[in-house]
């Protein structure tokens, strides 16, 4: 038995060693082969728009703090604002052709994929999932041309892991409900057409619809970022701010209401970190072939290979736990401690990479000739929003011990 499986292996390896070529140094398990046609189509569609359209841009846009609002109309023709949603004009792909395009679009800047997150997972899904057959007809078609544009408030200026703690109240009063509360942090919040916004009410936790132009809402953005500048981020204030009650969404109740918009977000974050990832090796291998120290490549030197290997064994990693989560959406068994294993994982490997990748650059890592600076500083954003590294260590925890240590 032990002889014949050694056989095997010497058999097998000799017949590696015969046939296999170097994979591409950017797909060493071919993780491109475990893609389908579909898939494979959708991720060089979005990498080609990217490559043409937001790389020679994305930096003026990170330097000067603004969004590229410009590439709305594009990003809505590539089907790609609520493109896993099923019906009123959404695209309806898959998880993983949902997630290829995060990678491709975070492989551009974190801003991107954040706007098309926030829009496809955080505004159009809870109003597709626990909204009225009205709400429906009413706002998803518009968002998914990018017409019209959503944001999510849950975050509050004292309460961001902790949103159970949102003192945002929503109440009663005839057919109207009455918002008061501020909601900090909000991607897209500035530009937004609509604000998915949750809050108490005597009924526990409930989301809202409110419009842009709703007397008693207004918005205000946040300045000197140094992460995430090419995105929108902005305060949402709300004094007496009256809204239809049918605005209400009808169809959830609790903190399970936004957690499970969390879901659908922090599984692209998941893919969209691996692209950043990417960005950051390609570019740090790519310097390193030609950077000439010592009168050799800095690629020669060990202390550098080591850097680079480490970087590409983690792409790897992220990206078969990307898939496999991906695959497990697909089919219905995805639950949340996957989601938190993989977007804790590929979020602190990516921001690893980054700042590697940094230190292979040098000088010029630090400027923004380079990419590798602006994704590293998205990145801590990244690391933080959607559930910290912290609170994705603790869900994971209490989901194998059973004990909960966040209070
Ligand atoms: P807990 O008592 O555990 O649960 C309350 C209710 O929620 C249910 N639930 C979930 N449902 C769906 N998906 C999940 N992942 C869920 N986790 C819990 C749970 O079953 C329960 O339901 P029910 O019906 O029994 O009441 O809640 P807790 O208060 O102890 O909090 C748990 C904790 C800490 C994990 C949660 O609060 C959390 O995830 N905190 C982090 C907050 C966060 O991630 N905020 C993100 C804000 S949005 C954002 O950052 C957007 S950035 C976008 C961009 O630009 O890309
Ligand atoms: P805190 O919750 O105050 O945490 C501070 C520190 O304490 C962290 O290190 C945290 O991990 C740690 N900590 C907290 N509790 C525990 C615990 N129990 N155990 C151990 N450590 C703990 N929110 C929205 O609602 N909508 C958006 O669109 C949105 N977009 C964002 C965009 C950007 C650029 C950023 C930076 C944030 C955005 N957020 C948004 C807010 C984001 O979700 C919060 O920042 C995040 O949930 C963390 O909350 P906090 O910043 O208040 O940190």
């Amino acid at each position: 038995m032990y002889h014949h499986e050694r056989h095997t292996i010497t058999m097998s390896s000799t017949k590696t060693s015969q046939q296999a070529l170097m994979p591409p140094a950017t797909d060493l398990y071919y993780i491109d082969h475990l893609l389908s046609e579909e898939e494979r189509m959708v991720r060089d569609t979005v990498r080609k728009f990217v490559g043409e359209r937001v790389l020679p841009i994305i930096g003026d846009h990170f330097e000067a703090g603004t969004f590229p609002r410009e590439l709305i109309p594009e990003i809505a023709g590539l089907g790609l604002l609520g493109m896993h949603l099923e019906g009123y004009g959404c695209a309806g792909l898959s998880a993983v052709c949902y997630g290829l395009a995060c990678q491709e679009l975070e492989a551009g800047d974190s801003g991107l994929r954040s706007f098309v997150s926030v829009q496809g997972s955080l505004a159009m899904f809870p109003i597709h999932k626990f909204g009225s057959e009205e709400q429906k007809q009413r706002w998803l078609p518009p968002m998914a041309r990018g017409e019209a544009i959503g944001c999510f408030g849950l975050t509050e200026p004292d309460s961001g892991s902790d949103p159970g703690s949102m003192r945002t109240t929503a109440r009663r009063d005839g057919d109207s409900y009455i918002l008061n509360g501020t909601k900090m942090w909000i991607t897209n919040g500035g530009i937004a057409d609509i604000a998915v916004v949750w809050a108490k009410t005597g009924d526990g936790i409930r989301g809202f619809l409110v419009e842009r132009g709703t007397p008693g809402f207004s918005s205000s953005d946040v300045h000197h970022k140094l992460s995430l500048r090419a995105s929108v981020t902005s305060e949402l204030h709300f004094e007496e701010c009256r809204i239809p009650a049918a605005n209400m969404l009808p169809g959830v109740r609790g903190l399970r209401g936004p957690l499970s918009c969390l879901d659908e977000a922090r599984y692209g974050i998941a893919w969209g970190a691996s692209g950043a990832a990417r960005t950051c090796y390609e570019v740090a291998l790519d310097y390193a072939k030609t950077r000439v120290q010592f009168d050799r490549p800095i690629a020669s030197f060990q202390l550098v290979q080591e850097k680079l290997a480490i970087m590409a064994t983690e792409l790897v990693k992220a990206q078969l736990l990307a898939l496999q989560l991906g695959r497990l959406k697909d089919e219905g068994l995805i639950h949340p401690v996957q989601i938190s294993l993989a977007k804790r994982n590929n979020v602190r490997e990516a921001l690893r990479t980054a700042r590697e990748a940094r230190s292979v650059l040098g000088a010029n890592g630090i400027t923004l000739e380079y990419p590798i600076s602006r994704h590293s500083n998205n990145l801590e954003s990244v690391y933080t929003y959607e559930g910290t590294d912290d609170i994705h260590t603790l869900i994971i925890g209490q989901a194998i011990t059973g004990q909960n240590a966040f209070s």
